[in-house]
């Protein structure tokens, strides 16, 4: 019922429309071509300044209306982000400066220099001074905003500090897979052939030796903890992230803390920061009891997309430390026979060769 009486609207609008400029255009003919053409100009000089005082107005109003709702009046929750910000705050500032510059001479000219009985248009074809200002003045402008963009970004993406806690991060369609590296500190080889969901090895991680594929373990993997959609890192503490990808490019979207970073297959990238406040804390701060940092994949990576969604939880490093004793390596996920932790009961008879094998590979 609703869509007939929308559909019935519309055509009543366009019936309205069509009358209205047909009648324009008798009154048209009545009064002369010259004089409807004037008042016409008239009435768009008249336009294009109440487009001007709406639009700025609507601005304004917008701004009321949705920076509350924004992430900024929380400010960035790591400390390299506040460089974002402040980058962010100051392009903004330049460019909108001349914006409004620029838009309120555009439109204010239109209305006050229309055509009237008697004005002459002012001939002003060329002026090499005039080009050379407007040339010169923002490709200084953009130069400045240019490099102190590249400082950062050398910064974020460069050498993290030495006490970096280093976590990999892969994304697939679609969730994020994340690798610590156990005691040892070093991630374990992986090899994509090795991938392998449904035996827990979601990373390929190169946990035996296979003549195949010419490769031997990494007793560099037997530690390493793996964990899916929920990353721990503690505050004040710098994160850095090895960033991959198990199939197309996705993209670790941390908005909360200002930063972002491409995840391609086989080419892995880098980023660190230091959060700067817990998942609780920021709990408080900002009123939310649910409050979660977000991992968002930021590139459109198929269709489960809108669906990719991670979680940072930021802890300290008390409750870091008391996470991790109670995660389990990956490689006694998919074998475990080789937990020492597990009942030896459990242990089928030629899982005994195995560790054999395995010790005399080491
Ligand atoms: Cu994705």
């Amino acid at each position: 019922m609703s869509m007939y009486l929308t559909i019935a609207v519309i055509v009543l609008v366009f019936l309205i429309i069509f009358q209205i400029a047909k009648a324009s255009e008798y009154v048209s003919i009545l009064k002369g071509e010259e004089n409807s053409r004037k008042q016409n100009n008239k009435i768009n000089g008249f336009f294009m300044i109440a487009f001007l005082i709406s639009g700025l107005i609507g601005v304004y109003f917008c701004h009321e209306l949705l920076y509350k709702k924004t992430l900024f009046p929380v400010g960035s929750a790591s400390v390299e982000g506040e460089r974002v910000d402040s980058m962010f705050m100051l392009t903004t500032a330049v460019t909108g400066i001349v914006f409004v510059i620029t838009q309120v001479l555009l439109f204010w000219f239109s209305f006050r220099y229309q055509e009237k009985e008697g004005r002459k248009v002012y001939y002003f074809p060329h002026n090499n001074k005039l080009e050379a200002i407007w040339t010169v003045i923002p490709a200084i402008a953009l130069t400045v905003l240019v490099v102190i963009g590249l400082r950062n970004w050398f910064k974020f993406t460069g050498e993290a500090p030495a006490n970096a806690q280093v976590i990999e991060i892969t994304g697939k369609q679609f969730g994020w897979i994340m690798r610590y590296p156990g005691k040892d500190g070093v991630f374990g080889k992986k090899y994509y052939k090795n991938i392998d969901d449904g035996n827990n090895n979601y990373l390929g991680i190169v946990w035996k030796d296979s003549a195949a594929m010419n490769q031997k373990a990494d007793p560099a993997s037997f530690d390493d903890v793996v964990v899916t959609q929920t990353m721990y890192v503690v505050k004040g503490r710098p994160v850095k992230l090895v960033i991959g990808s198990r199939d197309v490019i996705h993209d670790v979207g941390l908005p909360h803390f200002r930063m972002k970073m491409d995840a391609v297959p086989g080419i892995p990238t880098t980023l660190w920061f230091t959060p700067k406040y817990t998942t609780k804390e920021m709990k408080e701060m900002t009123g939310n009891p649910s409050f979660q940092y977000e991992i968002s994949c930021d590139q459109m990576c198929g269709n489960g997309h809108y669906s990719m969604k991670g979680v940072i939880e930021v802890v300290t490093d008390a409750e870091y430390k008391e996470w991790m004793a109670k995660q389990k390596p990956a490689y006694y996920a998919a074998f475990p026979e080789k937990d020492p932790t597990a009942a030896p009961a459990a242990a089928p008879a030629d899982s005994t060769a195995k560790v054999t094998a395995m010790e005399k590979s080491k």
